[in-house]
């Protein structure tokens, strides 16, 4: 399926409303309240898919609520409903406001310190560490889906991963995710405690994964990639990748309603750097507020990614960290809910004093 109308929502300001119940349209006139954020939103990029072209006008709320959309009416009050609508918990964890998920990575050339036991007990201090810097999600991946890599094996990755797993649980009160494409990897995380499924093939790499995500009851985070991790990044093809990334998001959306894993479960991701260039990556960024029309919470993950490298010809993922807090920031200002990063107590602070100097408050992260 590929819509031909999408609405984005623009112009983001701080909400005057405060908490109480949603004023009515006509009283909001001058902005509509953006998922659950402290911001409302001023108008609408309109974008169409126009035979193998795409045309984009922005107009304000007023004059789209006036004007006769035809065929596209239904359509368009759908993506206006999804992106106004606030965000209930997921697992508990209110999206009120940014929320850091902090990396931990358990294969064996991100702690060099010798074998199994040393790397993770390694990941363990690691992942209690970024708790102590603020992470309301501790990650946990032992399949490193670098562009490029190869895939681990079943075992490998469980031998990972799980006594990670089994070792926070009872140590922490953070949100554990997993990050896996593998159904048993899921299965046996959600065993040992983890609170969340964070996959970057959106549940389609294991034809068992679906059925397995929905069996836990656990949330689900569904990632945009095109193609492989080995091969992803060779020769990526898209009409428009803002749209075919919402096209593709959406699907698996509906795939997973269907499976039995509700809306209220489910985190979408438009995967920087899984299947794309640096032009198509830049135009994602740009454009991440589109995304908000899917109706669920939204996560970005360009922690010390290559695209940062390429802006900035930064060579060393770890000099990256500047551009890494610009990508947190330019994903909050279009009301990105969940920062998927390596640098915790860094994006920390610049969401401290974005949230003070853009909404004037001094407890912005609580
Ligand atoms: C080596 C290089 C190891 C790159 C791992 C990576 C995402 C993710 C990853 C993301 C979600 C990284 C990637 N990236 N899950 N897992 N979103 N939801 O840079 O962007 O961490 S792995």
């Amino acid at each position: 399926m590929q819509r031909s109308i999408y609405v984005r929502p623009v112009g983001m300001f701080p909400a005057k409303g405060g908490d109480g119940p949603l004023p009515d349209q006509a009283e909001t006139w001058g902005g509509l309240p953006l998922a659950g954020t402290r911001f409302d939103f001023a108008a609408f990029e309109v974008i169409a898919r126009e035979g193998t072209g795409v045309v984009r006008r922005t107009v304000s709320l007023s004059e789209a609520f006036e004007r006769d959309w035809g065929r596209h009416t239904l359509a368009a009050a759908d993506l206006i409903d999804a992106m106004h609508a606030p965000r209930p918990r997921l697992a508990g964890l209110s999206l009120d406001r940014p929320r850091i998920m902090g990396i931990v990575n358990v294969t064996p050339d991100s702690f060099s310190d010798g074998g199994r036991l040393g790397s993770v007990e390694a990941a363990i201090a690691h992942a209690l560490a970024l708790a102590d810097q603020g992470a309301d999600i501790l990650d946990i991946g032992g399949e490193s889906t670098r562009p490029g890599s190869d895939a681990v094996a079943l075992d490998e990755e469980l031998r990972r991963v799980i006594p990670v797993i089994e070792g926070l649980r009872g140590k922490t009160d953070q949100l554990i995710s997993i990050d896996t494409r593998k159904a048993e990897v899921m299965k046996r995380a959600a065993a040992a405690g983890a609170d969340i499924l964070n996959d970057v093939s959106a549940l389609t790499h294991d034809p068992k994964a679906l059925d397995v995500a929905a069996e836990s009851g656990l949330p689900v985070m569904l990632m945009h990639a095109q193609g492989d991790p080995k091969t992803m990044n060779d020769n990526p093809q898209y009409s428009d990748v803002v749209l075919d990334v919402f096209d593709f998001l959406e699907r698996r959306i509906q795939a997973c309603e269907a499976a039995g894993i509700p809306k209220a479960r489910i985190v979408a991701d438009p995967g920087i750097g899984f299947g794309k260039h640096l032009h198509h990556n830049v135009a994602v960024m740009a454009g991440l507020s589109l995304y908000h029309g899917l109706g669920v919470p939204l996560l970005l993950g360009a922690s010390r990614k290559k695209m940062i490298g390429q802006l900035c010809d930064v060579a060393d993922p770890k000099d990256r960290v500047p551009g890494s807090l610009a990508t947190v920031l330019a994903g909050a200002g279009q009301g990105v809910q969940i920062f998927r990063v390596h640098d915790v107590a860094e994006t920390r602070q610049a969401l401290m004093v974005w949230l003070a100097s853009v909404f004037g408050t001094e407890k912005g992260l609580g």
